[in-house]
């Protein structure tokens, strides 16, 4: 798609893709750019952000434009308003699921959407503003960097709904924290706040709601800095390599150091820091 289709409008200081005519016509979030990086905000805040199908495939569009435009070299994920991040699957859309089959389907959708952010080779910070339920704790739990506002709130209700988490929570929740604690809280559906979420090391960092913003925005632009190439091969070996015995992590690490220590970006790395200078990572 030619650039020139992607006229960016300024905005309250960011520069907004313009959607019209070019399939970004979205309507259940917007899709806002920086400079090298990208902010991505669920906006059904009427339904606290609930994620419902033509959200699901509005945010599949949005991953492809993300991974298409290589300038885009860190991404965060937030929701609307001041309440809520996502309060989970759209129940109204849920309630009308019909067959065993479909919701299987359904789930295998999220779960496929929910993988691709976690591999996106660019990191993902999750900027949690509020409650983060369900299907919107599982999607916080893909992203790479969970930052919470000091109001936030997590949990796993699908149990009082009478089904249980089906967007990853089961299998991201207990490899974070551990068995017992994603036990805990998918059985009970408590909800737990972002100091306590902090402790179980599921957020990185808990900051004031008036400063979550602009906290989300100076680390993506720190990571928009960083050397891209290291920054996919390091997602890649602590995601793969979490999900392997220690001697493959091992080999994983040393094979990707290999590839990354061939790029450009390692010498002009290592030139800068002799030259006392800071880098510019180009990606190459
Ligand atoms: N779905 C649809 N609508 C919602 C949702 C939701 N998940 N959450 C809130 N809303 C709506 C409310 O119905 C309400 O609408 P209205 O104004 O028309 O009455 C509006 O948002 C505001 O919500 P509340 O009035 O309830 O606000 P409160 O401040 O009183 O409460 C809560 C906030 C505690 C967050 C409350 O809204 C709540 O409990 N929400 C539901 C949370 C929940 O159960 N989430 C899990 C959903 S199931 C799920 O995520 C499964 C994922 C896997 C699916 C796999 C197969 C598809």
């Amino acid at each position: 798609m030619a650039d020139t289709m992607l006229h960016r409008i300024k905005q309250k200081g960011l520069q907004h893709f313009q959607t019209e005519g070019i399939g970004l016509d979205f309507t259940q979030i917007t899709l806002e750019m920086e400079d090298g990086w990208a902010l991505l905000t669920i906006n059904r805040p009427k339904v606290l952000n609930a994620l419902n199908q033509e959200t699901l495939q509005e945010l599949e569009r949005a991953l492809d434009e993300v991974e298409r435009r290589k300038e885009i070299r860190a991404l965060v994920i937030t929701g609307a308003g001041e309440k809520a991040f996502v309060a989970g699957a759209d129940i109204t859309e849920l309630r009308r699921i019909e067959t065993a089959g479909e919701a299987e389907r359904q789930a295998t959708l999220g779960q496929t959407l929910f993988t691709r952010l976690e591999e996106l080779p660019i990191p993902v910070v999750m900027a949690v503003n509020g409650y983060a339920l369900g299907g919107g704790f599982e999607l916080a739990l893909s992203g790479d960097i969970l930052l919470a506002s000091d109001q936030a709130q997590f949990g796993l209700p699908e149990i009082n709904l009478g089904v249980l988490p089906g967007y990853g929570g089961t299998q991201r929740l207990a490899r974070l924290a551990g068995k017992n604690t994603a036990k805990y809280f998918a059985l009970t559906g408590d909800r737990m706040d972002a100091e306590t979420a902090y402790h179980l090391g599921i957020v990185q960092r808990v900051v004031p709601a008036a400063n979550l913003k602009e906290e989300a925005k100076s680390l993506a632009a720190k990571l928009a800095r960083k050397a891209p190439i290291a920054i996919r091969y390091i997602k890649q070996v602590i995601n793969q390599g979490s999900e392997t015995d220690l001697k493959t992590g091992l080999r994983l690490e040393a094979s990707s150091f290999g590839v990354v220590f061939d790029s450009q970006d390692r010498v002009e790395g290592m030139d800068a820091f002799l030259e006392k200078r800071k880098p510019s990572f180009r990606g190459e």
